[in-house]
């Protein structure tokens, strides 16, 4: 892990993930760095790992969500060559100007794999705050191009400005018809053209939680390994209800998300 007390990000970066609500730095991380990550990745999914530790049956949700993507959530947890990423204190640190916060906290990370072949789903259209248990809105996620990604393999794309819609309803993964940018459309809203976010391996992008965002399926022979962190900001309360991270029962509906399971990646307390 890096010392960032150097790390300044351009105004113009600021701006363009305000305006936005995504930006892509290719090559942020060197490829020695993705062979790395790619390691951990790969050893998690040789050992079957589930997708929440500790989770009934694994927190596995479907044969269907599984062709969209084999997600495994908080491997920080338990593996440390994840860790060394999710923790990467440049990354976070460059999350937290981005989004002008006193600090970020982890909500949790995710390796997701998307199977390659015919069997491979498209991400749906999305906005990914609908499913986080947080107000205000305004927590964000960094994905890892762990491999090259293109249009072919499932790269992801963002609608500009797509976050200014704010927070709206949470889309079904497994059903390939839900998508938050025909919803929006059919009812009149003026939604902007996509922006596909093709890259080398060590690339990452940041997206705001309520861009609408979607990968397409996997149409190539390798499976397509991402790995991504979410980022708390300051004075964001926890609102009860399901947190994937896990940690849940242990934090106080309305309180903050102080626990050991979201330490503090960048900032001050
Ligand atoms: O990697 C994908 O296919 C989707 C990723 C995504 O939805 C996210 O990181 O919020």
């Amino acid at each position: 892990m890096t010392n960032n007390k150097d790390l300044h990000v351009a105004n113009q970066d600021i701006e363009t993930f305000r305006e936005q609500g995504f930006i892509q730095f290719k090559n942020f991380f060197s490829s020695a760095e993705m062979d790395e990550l790619r390691t951990a990745i790969d050893a998690a999914i040789a050992s079957n790992r589930e997708r929440i530790v500790g989770a009934q049956g694994g927190g596995r949700l479907s044969d269907d969500y599984e062709k969209v993507f084999n997600q495994m959530v908080n491997l920080w947890v338990d593996s440390p060559g994840a860790k060394a990423y999710s923790f990467s204190k440049r990354l976070a640190e460059t999350g937290r100007q981005l989004a002008g916060s006193r600090h970020v906290r982890i909500y949790h990370d995710h390796a997701m794999i998307k199977p390659a072949g015919q069997d491979s789903r498209a991400t749906n259209w999305h906005q990914d705050a609908p499913y986080w248990p947080m107000d205000p809105i305004g927590a964000f996620s960094a994905w890892i191009a762990v491999d090259d990604v293109t249009i072919a393999n499932g790269c992801l794309h963002f609608v500009p400005g797509s976050h200014k819609f704010g927070l709206l309803e949470p889309i079904q993964l497994t059903d390939a018809d839900d998508s938050i940018v025909d919803k929006m459309r059919k009812s009149g809203h003026p939604v902007a053209a996509p922006v596909p976010m093709e890259m080398e391996a060590g690339g990452v992008t940041f997206h705001h939680g309520c861009n609408f965002h979607y990968a397409g399926p996997n149409q190539t022979d390798l499976p397509r390994r991402a790995h991504a962190v979410i980022y708390i900001p300051a004075d964001t309360a926890f609102t009860g209800g399901k947190d994937a991270a896990g940690a849940s029962d242990e934090m106080t509906i309305g309180g903050p998300w102080a626990h050991q399971l979201h330490p503090i990646l960048a900032g001050e307390e």
